[in-house]
């Protein structure tokens, strides 16, 4: 699934690798302009809960939001916006959701992450600590008892997340069953502000992949290449019965925990470390090194994609507020709510 903005024009008539890649690259910029507006959101005030921010991580969740296909399932975490996109979300639903309008799949309950679309196989978030994989572990088992082959379930994890007994519990359960599942590990280096090596003692977090005997694979997570490759080559393997697949991204996370969080905990080392790229601009110099865009083509794509989100956040802002008085404070697992709500 790809986002409507991007299903116009020229992009689509492109042969494949460039072409994948310059959807992927502007799904990333339109992910960062799109987090860059949620803050400047929340620093206005407009906000009634957190705002957690990806920059820095757009390439490695565009890779497995692209890497699906519909039908399968996808878990993002906090850090997914590009994702998000990839697969399929409409922008407006994460709009919506961060200004609590109640036309939004939230109805306004919730003020950043917790949405879904779970007809359409994107599921709610639960918590960004591992709680999400026994869910699409529960999706493939259904999956599997209705007869419905050939679908992959992916969800992320943060490496703070790794360390956790949702993480251990599911990892297992899925390498038992043969589950065709996805487990893609963003390794950016701090869990809040807990440095990797306060949270684990092996060398790798791909040494994880052995211990529940599943199949491992790591990458450099500030390289749209190279997590393009080795994500869709993941999701290959799940989907022809290789059984879980877990990749481990290494990359540093370029914003604080949330916004509240200015990240002066972060080594300075470590920004000026090759896992401390920018992968947006690592992409936009592999762009121009091919001749694939000009200065003048990349700053086109990223005025679309100001002009794309401003027109939403436009469009939220003059919808109602949530009305108390109308609230029927129904759980959000009632099925008109996940299943039947017209999200708009
Ligand atoms: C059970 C539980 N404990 C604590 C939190 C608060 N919390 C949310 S994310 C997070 C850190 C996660 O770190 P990591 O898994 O490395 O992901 P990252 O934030 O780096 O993407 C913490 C402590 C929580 N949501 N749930
Ligand atoms: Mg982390």
């Amino acid at each position: 699934m790809v986002h409507a903005l991007l299903d116009q024009g020229a992009v689509s008539e492109i042969p494949s690798i460039r072409g994948t890649y310059i959807r992927a690259y502007r799904l990333m910029v339109l992910a960062r302009v799109l987090d860059d507006k949620f803050a400047s959101l929340y620093r206005m005030g407009k906000v009634h809960g957190g705002v957690f921010l990806a920059r820095g991580q757009e390439a490695l969740s565009v890779s497995i939001g692209l890497a699906l296909k519909k039908g399968d399932v996808f878990a993002p975490l906090i850090r997914d916006t590009a994702g998000r996109l990839a697969f399929g979300e409409p922008l407006i639903d994460g709009v919506r959701t961060c200004l609590g309008s109640p036309l939004g799949p939230m109805r306004g309950r919730d003020g950043n992450v917790h949405r879904g679309r779970p007809r359409d196989g994107l599921l709610a978030m639960i918590s960004h600590l591992g709680a999400m994989i026994s869910v699409v572990n529960g999706t493939l088992f259904a999956h599997r008892l209705k007869g419905i082959t050939g679908t992959v379930g992916a969800t992320c994890l943060g490496d703070g997340g790794t360390s956790t007994g949702a993480f251990h519990e599911a990892l297992n359960q899925a390498a038992v069953e043969k589950l065709p599942l996805v487990l893609i590990i963003a390794d950016n280096q701090y869990a809040y502000s807990t440095p990797t090596d306060r949270q684990f003692a092996c060398r790798s977090l791909l040494d994880k992949a052995c211990g529940y005997g599943v199949t491992g694979d790591s990458v450099d997570g500030t390289d749209l290449s190279a997590c393009l490759r080795v994500t869709a080559e993941a999701v290959d393997r799940a989907r022809d019965g290789g059984g879980p697949q877990l990749v481990v991204a290494t990359l540093l996370r370029l914003c604080g925990h949330g916004e509240h969080d200015d990240a002066g905990y972060v080594e300075p080392k470590l920004r000026l470390a090759s896992l401390g790229r920018d992968c947006l601009k690592v992409a936009e110099a592999h762009l121009l090194e091919r001749e694939w865009a000009d200065a003048a083509l990349l700053a086109s794509w990223r005025d679309q994609a100001v002009q794309a989100v401003e027109e939403v956040v436009a469009t939220v802002q003059r919808e109602p507020a949530p009305d108390p008085y109308k609230e029927d404070w129904c759980a959000l697992a009632s099925k008109h709510l996940s299943e039947g709500h017209d999200h708009g």
